[in-house]
């Protein structure tokens, strides 16, 4: 370098030193699989059994295994569609609720070998596996605590089954990124035949902390446990894959029996959509939902497939609020998945590309009001440099610095994305936005929460060249990101098929009360709430009689589970004096995941009245609810 440049540049960067004390950490921090879960952002979980060919959401246990073949079945479809959809990894439910394994496992003869499939010999979590990895995708395996098949549920026999069941899938399908529990456990099941009720002691007996969950500490050390409340990360609280807009990483887990332990199915789920400030442990959110309404394959629900659209806000309200996504896929009972499923995957991971690849803050230049030892490790530019640890900090004794951005050029965007270096903790309170617009600084957006990943989506786009950000810490604020983006437009459609769905105004509800007509307004989020008559029950009446093949009962929508039925009946009759039963079943997960139930006769019956039993309602009030009833024809 000649000495005249040299020296220009000791003379442009006068005040920059090389002092670099990084700032203490703050609370409690990430650990090293928890920093690289972060990175992950998306992934999916596979739900397929005996449960898919029985059209359910919790099989009870007693399907034949012969049911189960699946003579198209390709992992490699699914997870090339997970990740065309941008997803990183892929998690095999190896055992749902149903109890059947997806390996030949020791532990039981409900498994893949005892099925059709591939002979007796295939082994599907193997499958899954291998594709993950021909796909550039981690794997990571679900294993149902609850098992509504095993004659020993109950037992310690089988809770012995369970931890051996887990050792065989820690051990024999390479490096995991997770292990997954669910809290769903104990109730009604097969059993073995024995076909009644099992409770357990979910605070003692699976032995979590004890025994269950250090098996996969030692087989699989960078695997993240998830259960309601960690110890890894949680649940979010819902199943609509939604974190709440303040959402922090941390979490002082609380159980629902004081003086016991916080395990998976016994936790007090107020504080898991927030996540606590400056909570005891870092367990950040995982915001689960299935890509259609249920987590299994339902052929009625073909056209509830999520759009690239509602892909994208589920984004941004998982990992755009410190979180990750978590998106069950679910194949037909062939083994594949849904032409529909696959073409919003590929539409969604496009869309997910065309808007973050282009931030329109790079080559911007900032200016913060100090800059800690004034040193060039810790400078503004290093917001822009797309690395998730090099960060911004100010001196200790700074706990609000503004820091003023010029972009590179006037840049129209509607999102912001921001980032504090986790290493150090989760500092910042919080954090305002102002935008330079006609000669003055003016309020444009704010956010709590930052964490990992902070995106704020403005109600429309602005065009600007100049931003401010205000940062407010009770410690020197750490901020590695701060980006800009437009949201990419996806006109995506499905192609539809024709449903007979019955007009509203031909569905008429026999009952006095005045409120009824709130069953059948065609508007999701108005309830009917009543007290049934002696019998039980709601009639519908039709105009005349029609060949009814189906009926679908959609629950309230304001979070409540108030005169919620887990269980129905629906009788049919000509005459209004004859009935007959034509359905009976159980709205398994509607607690967790209060979606539209779709109840199918086996054949169409000619009906003018129809009866809905409500069974098992969920929680005492009102003694029935419903947000909207539909009837379907043949
Ligand atoms: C829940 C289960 O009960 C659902 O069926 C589903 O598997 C969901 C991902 O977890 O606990």
């Amino acid at each position: 370098m000649k000495r005249s440049n040299l020296l220009s540049l000791v003379f442009l960067c006068p005040l920059l030193s090389f002092a670099q004390t990084e700032p203490k950490p703050y609370g409690v921090l990430p650990s090293e699989r928890q920093l690289k879960w972060h990175e992950m952002e998306l992934y999916t979980l596979i739900h397929f059994t005996p449960t898919t060919f029985q059209n359910k959401e919790w099989g009870f246990g007693d399907a034949d295994p012969e049911i189960f073949n699946p003579t198209k079945f390709d992992a490699n479809q699914i997870a090339k569609a997970a990740a065309a959809g941008g997803f990183k990894g892929l998690i095999s439910v190896a055992k749902h609720h149903d109890g059947f394994c997806l390996w030949p496992t020791k532990t039981t003869q409900y498994s893949v070998a005892s099925s059709p499939w591939r002979d007796g010999k295939g082994d599907m979590v193997k499958e899954f596996m291998q594709a993950s990895h021909d796909n550039g995708l981690e794997f990571g395996v679900y294993l149902s605590a609850w098992d509504r098949n095993d004659t020993r549920y109950g037992t310690k026999a089988y809770a012995d089954a369970y931890r051996e069941q887990l050792t065989e899938l820690m051990t024999n399908y390479g490096t995991l990124f997770t292990s997954w529990h669910d809290g769903a456990n104990g109730g009604d099941g097969y059993y073995g035949g024995k076909n009644e009720k099992r409770t357990i002691d979910r605070t003692t007996y699976y032995e979590w902390h004890e025994k269950t969950w250090p098996i996969v500490r030692k087989l699989q050390p960078m695997a993240m446990i998830f259960s309601d409340v960690g110890p890894d990360m949680r649940w979010v609280g819902n199943e609509k894959g939604f974190a709440a807009e303040t959402s922090w990483a941390t979490l002082t887990p609380k159980s629902k029996t004081p003086g016991k332990p916080a395990v998976p199915g016994e936790v007090d789920d107020s504080n898991l959509p927030s996540g606590d400030r400056n909570g005891e442990f870092w367990i950040p959110a995982e915001c689960d939902v299935p890509q259609r309404p249920g987590w299994f394959y339902h052929e009625d629900q073909n056209e509830k497939v999520k759009t690239p659209n509602q892909l994208f806000e589920i984004y941004l309200k998982s990992v755009g609020r410190g979180g990750n996504m978590n998106l069950g896929l679910a194949p037909m009972p062939n083994g594949l998945l849904h032409d529909n499923d696959v073409k919003s995957l590929a539409a969604f991971g496009e869309k997910l590309k065309a808007t973050f690849s282009d931030n329109l803050a790079a080559g911007a230049t900032a200016k913060a009001s100090n800059l800690r030892e004034n040193s060039a490790k810790f400078a503004e530019k290093n917001l822009f440099d797309n690395d998730r640890y090099s960060y911004y900090a100010s001196d200790d004794n700074v706990l609000n610095p503004t820091i003023e951005i010029n972009l590179a050029h006037d840049q129209e965007f509607d999102l912001i994305r921001l980032r504090e270096n986790i290493k150090l903790g989760q500092r910042l309170d919080s954090v305002q936005v102002e935008v330079w617009s006609e000669d003055q600084w003016k309020p444009l957006a704010s956010a709590t929460s930052i964490g990992a990943t902070r995106l704020i989506k403005l109600e429309k786009p602005i065009r600007a060249s100049k931003l401010k950000l205000k940062l407010y810490a009770p410690v020197a604020p750490t901020l590695s990101d701060f980006a800009l983006f437009k949201e990419a437009v996806s006109d995506f459609k499905f192609d539809h098929a024709d449903r007979k769905k019955i007009a509203k105004d031909q569905i008429m509800i026999i009952s006095g009360d005045k409120n009824v007509k709130l069953a059948s307004d065609n508007d999701d989020k108005t309830v009917w709430e009543t007290i049934l008559s002696n019998q039980k029950f709601v009639e519908i009446r039709l105009p005349k009689t029609e060949q009814v093949v189906g009926l679908s009962y959609m629950p309230r929508q304001d979070r409540k589970i108030n005169g919620i039925p887990a269980k129905y009946e629906v009788q049919t009759s000509i005459d209004g004096k004859e009935w007959k039963t034509v359905a009976m079943g159980e709205f398994s997960n509607i607690r967790a995941n209060a979606t539209e139930q779709n109840i199918n006769f086996d054949t169409a019956h000619e009906a003018h009245y129809i009866r809905f039993i409500p069974k098992e309602i969920l929680s005492e009030g009102k003694e029935f609810s419903v947000a909207e009833f539909d009837v379907y024809l043949k």
